[in-house]
This record gives C-alpha cells, structure tokens and sequence, in this order.
C-alpha cells in the first residue's frame, strides 16, 4: 500500500459532563484525527489519544503533531509500499511517542484491511461479537454526587464500576458504593496519586471485594507495585507502567501486577496490544481494555480488541452516549450492559463527515513526496 498522503486534524469535543482525575479535570476532549489516502484511492481512518496536556503520560496533541510531521511520517514515506506490520519496526529508531506510533500504524491498518474487507475483529483475532462494558467514574463533588452519578449508570446496564480515588477521596466512596451495591464487580484507579508511604492505607480497601486497584504509584515504580502487591489482599493492575511488551514482561516477572489494563495508544498499537494480550493469555493473567475518552473511532479498534479471548474483564469501553452528546461516527450504544463488535471491513463504522467538519480546529496535509 503506497500512501499519497495524512490529513491531521485537532477536533475539539465536550464531554457530556466533566471527568475529574487525580491529573486534572477534562471539560472537553481535544485529539488528532488522522484521514490516510493511499495512491490506489483506499482511504483509513484513526484517533491519536494523546490529551492537550502531558498530565496522564509524556505525550500530548501537539507534540505528537509536530513527530508525526518531522519524522514519523517522513520515514514511513520513505519506505513506499507499507504494510501495517512493519509501522512499528520502521518507527523503532524514534524513542518513545507510542501514542503518535499507534495512531500511524492505526490508520495504515484501517486503509489494509477496508483494501482487504477485513475487520479489525477478525484481523486481531476476535472471539465474540458482544463485549461487556464496565464505566469510569470521575472524582465528584460529593459522596451524594458519586451515588447519583453511580446510580445512572448502575441503572444504564454497565456491568462493572471503575472509580476514580486520590488522597483524601478513596476509602469512603469506595465504602459508600459497595454499601449501596453489595454485588456490583468495582474497582479503584489512582492514577500514580499515592507513594510507597501509603501501603497500609490503602490495605484500608481491602474490605470492599474490589476487583483490583489500577496504578496506585508512579509508573516508573514497578518495584513499589510488587511490594504493595505484597501487602494488600486487593489485586494490583498496571496502566501507566506498561508501555510495551517487555515492560509487561518485566511487571509480570516482578510480582508488581497480576491483571493488565491494556491501552493500545499507551503502547504503540493494536498489534503490540495482541503481543501483550497473548503473553497475558500465557501466563494466565487476566487483561482488560482501558479507554481514554475515544470518539468512534479510536471506540471501534477498542471494542474489537476487547473481544479477543484473553479480555475477561469489562473494559473502560462505555457507550458513545457516555462521552459525549453526538459522536462522530455511528454511535455505540450499549444493550444489556454490552457493545456489539463492529463487523464491517476496518474499523466498520460510519464517518460523519459533516460534523467533524464542524468539530475541527486545526488540520493540515502532509503528502507524500
Ligand atoms: O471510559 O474512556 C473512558 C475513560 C476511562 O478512566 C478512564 N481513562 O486513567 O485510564 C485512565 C483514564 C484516562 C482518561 C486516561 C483520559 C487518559 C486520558
């Protein structure tokens, strides 16, 4: 597949109510849609995740326009004739910018696999065409506000509860909500908001029958994860620390994790995703998939990666309706606390052309020489 040229565009979309976070509160979200054309006419489409600020990981919006430009482009223009495979073999000399990497090779797959009438599902090794959808809790204003919030999406169908804690807003949510919902599968993310001097607070969680506790430290303390793993009786999840296959391997050989939360643009792709999946499957560690405020289309890759075997957790993969008022392709609307896997070639969903039009802030085309 010869590419003619990226389109990259910055859209700017409001959340449907803000989503606090131990790194900040999001009122809307900015990312990069990237629109890829190839010589032959084949068109694939993808979403970069990276936030407008490095809060949550080191990449942003547009520093990930700016190596995307410079140099990850170039160089995949350089090769001609490229198939999604080798995205991540010919970028390896840039350090880092998994985000912008996975947004390259995510375009690139879609414009293979639309040529080929393939689905992303079937592609990355589907086995069901429903997923099980769990919802991410901001922080909130008030434990009144949490319940209320809780409440909606208990009512909703979501079949698992993920909420968001830091110092100060941790045991006494958790312990109201399980309260409230005795059988409901919940569980915490901190965000890296704690130090090793927390361990036996958070041991306070234990209690509460939580599925697990999702990147309690810094993410470059793997070790501290180990230790904490040690001394609570929660189960620890990595987010954060895992940004490839060998850094999985490593967490997992350290005892600093014993479920993975797996976020395709956090570690460079959907192919390396399936890498850390099948090592996961392996070793008979549980995975799920993490969310970061998709639109459709980056929700689309997302929910098929989730029905792969080894994702037998619900994953941050909630309904279109959750984020945002009107997404920009055919909305995701959950049935019975699941998402139905998109079957259509690539991504298989509908663009709306019209409103990303009306969404877009910035967008510029870099072509091929
Ligand atoms: O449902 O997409 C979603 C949100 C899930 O909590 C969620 N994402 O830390 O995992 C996270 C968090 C996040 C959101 C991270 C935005 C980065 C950006």
């Amino acid at each position: 597949m010869e590419i003619k040229n990226v389109e990259i565009r910055t859209i700017q979309l409001p959340l449907v109510r803000p989503f606090r976070t131990s790194f900040g509160t999001q009122l809307s979200r900015e990312l990069l849609l990237l629109k890829l054309t190839t010589r032959d006419g084949g068109e694939g489409w993808s979403e970069c995740v990276a936030m407008s600020e490095p809060l949550y990981s080191p990449e942003y919006t547009s520093g990930c326009q700016d190596v995307m430009e410079r140099f990850l482009l170039p160089a995949i223009f350089e090769r001609g004739d490229v198939r999604a495979e080798e995205v991540a073999e010919i970028l390896k000399p840039f350090l880092g910018h998994q985000m912008a990497k996975a947004a390259i090779e995510s375009a690139i797959l879609d414009a293979q696999l639309k040529d080929e009438g393939i689905s992303f599902g079937s592609y990355l090794g589907s086995s069901r065409e429903l997923i099980d959808c769990g919802v991410s809790v901001g922080i909130a204003n008030s434990i009144d506000e949490l319940v209320k919030e809780v409440g909606l999406y208990v009512s909703e169908g979501y079949r698992r509860i993920k909420l968001k804690i830091e110092p100060g807003w941790d045991i006494e949510p958790v312990r109201v909500i399980r309260e409230t919902w005795p059988n409901i599968p919940l569980q915490v993310d901190a965000n890296q908001a704690y130090s090793r001097s927390d361990y036996s607070h958070l041991a306070g969680l234990d209690p509460y029958d939580l599925l697990l506790i999702e990147q309690p430290l810094d993410e470059h303390d793997v070790l501290g994860h180990a230790e904490l793993a040690e001394v609570i009786s929660t189960p620890v999840c990595l987010d954060e620390s895992i940004t490839s296959l060998q850094a999985a391997r490593d967490a997992l050989a350290l005892k600093a994790t014993t479920i993975i939360n797996i976020k395709p643009g956090r570690v460079g792709g959907y192919l390396e995703s399936v890498r850390i999946h099948d090592l996961c499957a392996e070793n008979d560690i549980a995975v799920w998939c993490g969310g970061m405020l998709e639109t459709g289309i980056g929700r689309a890759a997302n929910v098929a990666l989730a029905s792969l075997p080894g994702f037998t957790l619900p994953g941050d993969t909630s309904a279109s309706s959750r984020y945002y008022h009107r997404d920009i392709t055919t909305p995701f609307v959950m049935d019975d606390g699941q998402l139905r896997v998109p079957q259509g070639a690539g991504i298989g969903v509908e663009i709306d052309h019209d409103f990303i039009e009306e969404i877009t802030t910035a967008r510029k085309i870099i072509s091929a020489p």
